[in-house]
């Protein structure tokens, strides 16, 4: 059966990981964190000392990936999203939190004050979205509140429903 290809996107602590790993469980699809795979495999090019982590090494992450997305069925969680190939997804979900809320959710992963700066301004610019809409066609581009449990119910039913709709359309 041909299954879709999801991505996961938005800043750090708006819910990725949560979303991604609860709607695998309900959909049967599979479910990959980039920024594990990466740290698994090691799949990294150089240091970044500003900001304290490893510099992700995109071209050998898109070549790790790259059977599986093929193959489809696969929900890719990544707080970057300008660098797979467009041809992977065929939607894509940008989470997005209150920046009262997100602050809250960061402080307590114990992110030092630059950190949390920098990824409370990223949400407010609404920088992965832009990205989202740079990198991939519009319409298959949408936003999803995160702040609260009951946004991820609704979240997962309403992807779970569009899960369906895609096997459905694309026969099997
Ligand atoms: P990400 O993978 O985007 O970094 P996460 O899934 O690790 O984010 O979530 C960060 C924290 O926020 C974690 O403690 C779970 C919580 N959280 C995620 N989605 C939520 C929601 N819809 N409502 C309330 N809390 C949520």
């Amino acid at each position: 059966m041909l299954l879709p290809n999801i991505l996961l996107t938005g800043t750090p602590g708006v819910g990725k990981t949560t979303l991604g790993k609860e709607l695998a469980s309900r959909s049967g699809l599979k479910y990959v964190n980039v920024g594990d795979l990466a740290r698994e495999g090691q799949l990294y090019d150089g240091y970044d000392e500003e900001y304290d982590c490893p510099i992700l090494d995109e071209d050998r992450v898109v070549d790790e990936l790259e059977n599986q997305m093929s193959e489809g069925g696969v929900i890719v969680d990544y707080h970057g999203c300008d660098f797979f190939p467009e041809r992977w997804f065929h939607i894509v979900f940008v989470l997005k939190t209150d920046n009262t809320v997100l602050y809250k959710r960061l402080e307590t992963r114990g992110y030092n004050e630059k950190k949390l700066k920098d990824n409370i301004q990223c949400e407010i610019f609404q920088v992965l979205y832009e990205e989202a809409l740079t990198s991939y066609k519009e319409e298959i581009v949408h936003q999803l509140p995160s702040d609260k449990p009951e946004d991820m119910e609704d979240n997962i039913n309403q992807i779970l429903k569009w899960i369906e709709q895609w096997v459905k359309d694309h026969g099997s």
